[in-house]
């Protein structure tokens, strides 16, 4: 017998340094996270803040930038982190990618000296939480559409800036110190750095979710939200800016998904394995063995292809249209995984006792958010015609 991932022999595509990375991001979540998720999920409630600091002190927050105490380890590092983050529970890996990849890394790309000091080491030990508004109520996959605006406070060169408008379904929203905005300006879309403490800016939590419930999601108010000439990030211009951020969360996920599909499939093989039906184990029927077979493939291809994009990330050649075929493919098998293993655990699947409904459920928002898959479709469809169909 061999798990689905040592079938494939990945382990012999990882380095020593880059495994042992992940051996440690894998034994946290089995000692902090599996113990309390389901009742987390439940609830409807994770320990965000806490946990922030146990994965500064892990060193993941932002652990592929450099400097600024981050620990500047390779991309395939960064990626074999969130698949095992994910492993855990989608939510804990969301709280990572917003904060490294996302709020982090705008900073670290795009922002002033000032603006670094001010936030990147405490948010790579995890004292300081980031999020990262670009969607709103009326534009998701079309952000270039945004209504939110940023306009001088005074005709004075170096005047202030004021913010209006509302961004929806922020991760960490609530609970960050610091949100980086992206607005309309007279010059363009720019991104901005919002202590959360500043008048005029509320982050209601958004309730009654049935996916990513171990997970924080707002909507951020801007009313006259006044800030000083120094919060606009300087490095970025145009909509360029946020979508390369984007860029870096989507790559963590392309890894995250197989985390979660790789707990589905475990489970379901230990599950076949021990479960008795007309007098034989579950696993010793065909039918169970073609599902497995066919999902352990699929995992496998999935791991080759973000082991691929890995090596691409860290040699520095890795393009956009790349990270959406590794998000699509492997957001999508992994869904896919999710409810076929549900399948072999019958009526067991649904309940918490295991997690595969708990993966299956919170895929449906990794589907959706960092590019649908459609958008994903379309910018692979670009690539390969020259033509956009977007609009
Ligand atoms: P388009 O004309 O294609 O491009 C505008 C400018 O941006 C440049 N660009 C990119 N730059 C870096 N990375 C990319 N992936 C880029 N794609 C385009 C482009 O070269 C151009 O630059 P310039 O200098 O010429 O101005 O823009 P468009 O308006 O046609 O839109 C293209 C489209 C639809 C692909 C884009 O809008 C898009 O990706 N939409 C999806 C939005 C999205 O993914 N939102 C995610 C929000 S964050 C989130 O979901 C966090 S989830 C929490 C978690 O991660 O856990
Ligand atoms: P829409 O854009 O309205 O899309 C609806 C449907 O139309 C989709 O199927 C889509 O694929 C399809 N569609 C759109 N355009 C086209 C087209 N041109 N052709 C064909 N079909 C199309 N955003 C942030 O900025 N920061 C965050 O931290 C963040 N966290 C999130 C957390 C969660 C749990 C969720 C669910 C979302 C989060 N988002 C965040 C928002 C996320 O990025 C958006 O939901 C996503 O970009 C899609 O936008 P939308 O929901 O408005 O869907």
């Amino acid at each position: 017998m061999t798990s689905p991932l040592a079938l494939f022999g990945a382990e012999t595509l990882i380095s020593p340094e880059d495994a042992a990375i992940r051996d440690v991001v894998r034994q946290f979540v089995a000692d902090r996270i599996r113990p309390g998720i389901a009742d987390w999920y439940e609830a409807g409630a994770l320990p965000a803040r806490e946990l922030a600091k146990e994965l500064g002190t892990l060193g993941v927050l932002g652990m592929h930038l450099e400097g600024y105490g981050c620990a500047g380890t390779s991309a395939t590092a960064y990626g074999l982190a969130c698949l095992e983050l994910e492993a855990g529970d989608s939510g804990l890996r969301s709280l990572v990618s917003v904060q490294g990849s996302l709020a982090m890394f705008a900073i670290h790309r795009f922002g002033s000296p000032e603006q670094k000091d001010a936030w990147l080491p405490r948010m790579a030990a995890g004292e300081a939480v980031g999020c990262f508004g670009l969607t709103e109520p009326d534009f998701g996959s079309n952000p270039a559409g945004m209504r939110t605006t940023a306009r001088r406070a005074g005709p004075q060169e170096g005047a202030d800036w004021v913010l209006n408008g509302n961004k929806m379904w922020i991760t960490n929203g609530s609970i960050a110190d610091v949100a980086v905005v992206w607005a309309k300006t007279p010059d363009g879309i720019r991104g901005f750095v919002i202590p959360t403490g500043t008048p005029g800016f509320s982050a209601p939590e958004i309730r009654r979710k049935m996916s990513l419930r171990a997970s924080v999601t707002s909507e951020l108010v801007l009313d006259e939200v006044r800030l000083p000439a120094s919060a606009m990030l300087p490095g970025a211009r145009g909509l360029s800016g946020p979508l390369s951020c984007l860029n870096e969360a989507r790559y963590g996920i392309v890894f995250g998904a197989l985390g979660a599909a790789r707990d589905c499939l475990e489970t379901a093989l230990a599950y076949a394995g021990d479960r008795e039906i007309f007098g034989r184990p579950l696993a010793a029927f065909q039918a169970t063995q073609l599902k497995l077979a066919d999902m352990t493939l699929e995992l496998g291809k999935g791991m080759l292809l973000a082991l691929h994009l890995g090596r691409l990330k860290d040699s520095g050649d890795l393009r956009a249209e790349q990270v959406s075929l590794g998000k699509l493919n492997n957001v999508r098998e992994a869904i896919a995984i999710a409810r076929e293993c549900r399948t072999i655990l019958g009526a067991a699947g649904i309940t918490h006792e295991f997690p595969i409904m708990r993966h299956a459920n919170n895929l449906e928002s990794v589907l959706t958010y960092e590019g649908t898959a459609e958008i994903h479709q379309l910018t692979i469809g670009r690539a390969l015609t020259g033509h956009s169909a977007f609009r």
